[in-house]
């Protein structure tokens, strides 16, 4: 068959992401069906997207949706709009099935199968689009292959991949070609899966609870090919790459036996690490630690159930900035167990880690299938019926975003390394401008203080 895979995100904040997913949907359905792929944030206009549509008919048309909306509070931008018209204008050039999927999707199936009015979806690994082209084909109902879903059809949980996963590095140069110039970042994958039990998360639903890893010399021979295709740094995209210190180790080590030479970066939960952890991690390339921090209260960390504490932060970070690296910290603020009492606790130990950036989110966005859902539902903020596509947080009884903003702000001062949000337009073009002039990598190191 021939298909056509989108990638329907637009966001260029912080920076252009380079479609990861669909390589690995490509490489499930090639050779047996020929696949062209086309990113939308290179800047194909609706006028191009309808040449690749009279020029080469499609049989099928996956369209990826990986956000719904930035999930900032302060400057809050919403993608389902842009989707739906895309799907319009999909259906008035071609009569081909549309099939949607991605970790969005993966999120809301049937909000967007609905506002798509989509044919198919696929929740969870896209791979399984390959066994519903056979379905198509062969004329045999396609409902009972796991992960596929039909519009008006309740949907079940992604059920994660028992088989192995391979990767065709897309080097089209129509999709690779603007992410070496804009920055050089290029991603890869080094497992699937996240064992822990953060409430607000929805990466082990995406993913799966259990770690499925891919074999560090594998890793490296993609990390390798993606330099030589001329990656200038890379992003593993891991939901936290140390999640299994051993594997993240056997990888980076890997990195240095192939001779990789860009530098890296991932995010990493701030657990203990073993001794010379991280040093290991800077000498295969290391530069870049995004740590999802959260709150340094332990009330708030034991209410967002997360698999750390604030004495764990404060070791993890230290022997980062013992190792050498650029460390950022993301917050979270707002959520259950948040009070004035609780932020200021944590803005005063944030206050004490040195050499860093501290990027604050305010407000915890509901997702489904998290335990802040059900807590939300208990606390009558949310109705089970709720439609949660269009953004609702968490507000906790003591304190609101507002009060919250004011207290960082109070507190920051002048601090240019505290950054609430994800900074906006205006991180935006300052990075845009800098990649273009040949900066390499998500540039917060210039942040740092
Ligand atoms: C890594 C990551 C980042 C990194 C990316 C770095 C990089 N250079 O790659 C950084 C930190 C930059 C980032 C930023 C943001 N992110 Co982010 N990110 C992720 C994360 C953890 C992994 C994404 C990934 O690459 N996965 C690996 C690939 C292989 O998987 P995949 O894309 O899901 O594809 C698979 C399936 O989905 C499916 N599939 C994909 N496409 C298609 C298409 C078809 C047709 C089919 C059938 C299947 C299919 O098959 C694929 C293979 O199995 C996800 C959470 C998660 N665990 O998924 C959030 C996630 C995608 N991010 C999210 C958000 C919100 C953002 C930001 C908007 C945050 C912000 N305010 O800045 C920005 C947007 C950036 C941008 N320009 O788009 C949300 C999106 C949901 C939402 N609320 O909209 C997610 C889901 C996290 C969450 N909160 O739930 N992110
Ligand atoms: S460690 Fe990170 S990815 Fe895993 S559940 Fe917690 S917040 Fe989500």
């Amino acid at each position: 068959m021939n298909v056509l895979l989108i990638s329907a995100n637009r966001l260029k904040s912080p920076y252009a992401v380079y479609p990861l997913g669909l390589d690995y949907v490509a490489r499930a359905l090639e050779p047996r069906h020929q696949v062209q792929v086309v990113d939308l944030i290179t800047g194909a206009d609706t006028a191009e997207l309808v040449a690749v549509l009279q020029e080469s008919p499609p049989d099928i048309v996956g369209i990826s949706i990986r956000n719904i909306d930035n999930t900032d509070t302060l400057d809050p931008r919403g993608f389902t709009g842009q989707y739906r018209d895309l799907a319009i204008l999909i259906r008035a050039h071609t009569d081909a099935p549309i099939v949607l999927g991605g970790s969005g999707f993966t999120i809301f199936p049937a909000e967007l199968m609905a506002l798509l009015k989509a044919d198919f979806g696929i929740v969870g690994e896209g791979e399984r689009l390959a066994l519903l082209l056979d379905a198509i084909a062969n004329g045999n109902d396609p409902a009972g292959i796991p992960g596929v879903i039909l519009p008006e059809q309740t949907v079940d949980i992604p059920r994660p991949l028992d088989a192995h996963w391979d990767r065709t590095v897309n080097f089209a140069p129509a999709v690779t070609n603007y992410y070496i110039r804009q920055g050089g970042m290029l991603n890869l994958q080094s497992k699937r899966g996240c064992p822990f039990r953060c409430i607000y998360c929805t990466y082990p639903h995406i993913e799966g609870r259990a770690m499925r890893r891919i074999a560090p010399a594998e890793v490296a021979a993609t990390a390798l090919a993606l330099q030589a295709a001329g990656a200038r740094y890379l992003f593993i995209t891991d939901s936290a790459f140390n999640a299994d210190m051993t594997h993240s180790l056997a990888v980076a080590d890997a990195f240095k036996a192939v001779g990789l030479t860009i530098p890296w970066g991932a995010f990493f939960a701030p657990i203990r690490p073993p001794d010379g952890y991280f040093e290991r991690m800077v000498q295969s390339g290391l530069t870049h630690i995004e740590f999802g921090t959260e709150a340094m209260a332990d009330a708030v960390l034991q209410a967002y159930q997360k698999p750390f504490r604030v004495a764990d932060i404060q070791h993890a970070h230290q022997a980062a900035l013992a190792a050498g690296v650029h460390i950022a910290h993301y917050m979270l603020l707002g959520g259950p167990g948040e009070t004035s009492a609780t932020l200021a606790e944590t803005l005063s130990n944030i206050d004490k880690l040195t050499l860093t950036v501290v990027f604050f989110f305010c407000g915890m966005r509901i997702y489904p299938h998290t335990a802040l859902y059900r807590l939300a539902i208990e606390e009558k903020m949310i109705s089970a019926e709720q439609d949660l596509l269009e953004p609702v947080f968490y507000r906790s009884a003591a304190i609101d975003e507002k009060a919250i903003r004011a207290q960082i702000q109070q507190y920051a001062g002048g601090r240019t390394n505290w950054v609430i949000g994800a900074g906006g337009e205006e991180i935006e073009k300052v990075l845009t401008r800098l990649h273009t002039r040949g900066f390499v990598g998500p540039l917060w190191e210039f942040l740092i203080r």
